[in-house]
């Protein structure tokens, strides 16, 4: 279905690990793909700025621009949960913040218009904690604000005392591919067993970059799985409409590529946005 102005209308829109703020983000993409729909809830579900490596000397107008229209969408009223990741975790300290129809959540549960229950969280709380994983399902979601409080102390631990880097993915991944697969894996039956013991239908990830819609089972039920992908590699997001899910995938030729509309410098963009924010006031 498509709307007045060629938007595709989805009840539900799910983006993560975009990495605003890093080369490796591919913001224009982005954008294309936000203007080309019209979610009723967006969930952004973890590292979509990247506070940890950012860096004041880059950060391009197209970053600005999504940053920009995202708050549009919020001031239009659209339904828009942020759900901090580890790359922008200094904004969990903004949890429970509200405005107008934006919120800052540490995990975000839905209902779906058939009454699945949906729960999407972020997923880096499984870096510390995933060789205990069997015991982390037992600990289910009443647990999960437990776990991050957990995996925030850990990587305290290990950074101050320790003096270690915080514990990257991507640096797992690219020690050994074997080890990739695996942690993946590990991820993927975790937050499945998770979600399975709280009786959800769908649990929805973000953070190992890994676009995916799998039904997972084991010994006591089964979920389906979902996870977003990224804006670095993949350019993929979920999308629910009328209970189905689906991953987008980007194509350049959904998109006419047509000369960039309007020069504006950082500054200018920050004021206009400004100014579209004193309007939610
Ligand atoms: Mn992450």
């Amino acid at each position: 279905m498509t709307d007045h102005a060629n938007k595709r209308v989805l009840d539900i829109a799910v983006i993560s690990d975009v990495h605003l703020g890093t080369y490796g983000c591919h913001a224009k993409e982005l954008l294309q793909y936000l203007k080309s729909i019209r979610p009723k809830t967006l969930i952004l579900n973890g590292d979509i700025i990247d506070i940890w490596q950012f860096n004041k000397k880059y950060w391009p107008k197209s970053h600005m621009k999504v940053v920009k229209y995202l708050l549009g969408m919020i001031s239009k009223g659209m339904k828009v949960y942020y759900i901090p990741g580890n790359h922008d975790e200094m904004l969990r300290k903004f949890t429970g913040f509200k405005l107008g129809s934006f919120r800052i959540v540490n995990k975000v549960l839905l209902k779906t218009t058939d009454d699945k229950k949906i729960w999407a969280f972020h997923g880096d709380v499984f870096d510390v904690t995933m060789q205990h994983s069997k015991w982390l399902a037992k600990l289910g979601a009443a647990g999960y604000d437990l776990l991050i409080l957990i995996n925030r102390v850990a990587n305290f631990i290990s950074e101050k005392v320790f003096k270690k880097e915080k514990l990257s993915l991507s640096k797992k991944i690219k020690n050994s591919v074997k080890s990739a697969v695996s942690f993946i894996g590990n991820f993927e039956k975790t937050a499945a067993a998770i979600g399975i013991s709280n009786h959800y239908d769908y649990v929805v990830c973000g953070h190992i970059h890994q676009p995916e819609i799998k039904t997972i089972s084991n010994n006591v039920g089964s979920i389906v799985y979902l996870n977003s992908g990224d804006w670095v590699e993949n350019l993929t997001a979920l999308e629910m409409v009328d209970g189905n899910w689906s991953i987008y995938r980007y194509d350049k030729n959904d998109f006419e590529q047509g000369p960039e509309e309007e020069v504006l410098t950082n500054n200018q963009l920050f004021d206009q946005m400004v100014e579209e924010f004193n309007l939610l006031k």
